[in-house]
């Protein structure tokens, strides 16, 4: 039998989401995929913490104007746990280039640009738990341990 790979991952509805009333669509794909919500808050980010969140990016054409978007309202910052949590999410969200997202995807369905595209999940395990650290850090080691309901 396959071993299971139940894990956590970082998800956030960028501000263009939340003010077009998407959160509550958006949670519901996430969880009729059998992911769990952990985690979760409203929150408007500062400029610092959106430069870490993407600091792999910081010499790229459009960093300043990513910035400028990530932090033009409130977002939904979420852990989710599950199997396969990090991949699954992605597969959701739908690819970064707006001409490859088809529809059934979040970004295929929603995303009006390449630059505004609702939605945001960690791409690799070490980035998973890099950002869950960055937008979460009032929580404690033993509270992200698995928590497999
Ligand atoms: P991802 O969100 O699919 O992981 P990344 O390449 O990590 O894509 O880019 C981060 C974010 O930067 C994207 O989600 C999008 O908001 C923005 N972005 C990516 N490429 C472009 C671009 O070519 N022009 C403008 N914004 C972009
Ligand atoms: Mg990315």
């Amino acid at each position: 039998m396959k071993k299971s790979n139940v894990e956590k991952t970082f998800a956030m509805i960028k501000p263009d989401g939340v003010r077009r009333g998407l959160v509550g669509e958006i949670i519901k794909r996430y969880e009729q995929k059998g992911l769990r919500i952990v985690a979760a808050k409203l929150i408007q980010a500062d400029r610092e913490t959106a430069e870490q969140h993407y600091s792999e990016l910081k010499s790229r054409s459009f960093f300043n104007e990513l910035i400028d978007y990530i932090t033009s309202g409130p977002m939904m910052v979420m852990i989710l746990e599950g199997e396969n949590a990090i991949k699954m999410v992605r597969m959701i969200n739908g690819p970064t280039h707006i001409e490859e997202a088809l529809p059934g995807t979040i970004r295929g369905d929603f995303a009006t640009s390449t630059a505004h595209n609702i939605v945001h999940g960690s791409d690799s395990y070490e980035n998973a738990q890099r950002e869950i650290k960055l937008w979460f850090p009032e929580l404690e080691e033993n509270q992200l341990k698995l928590s497999v309901l």
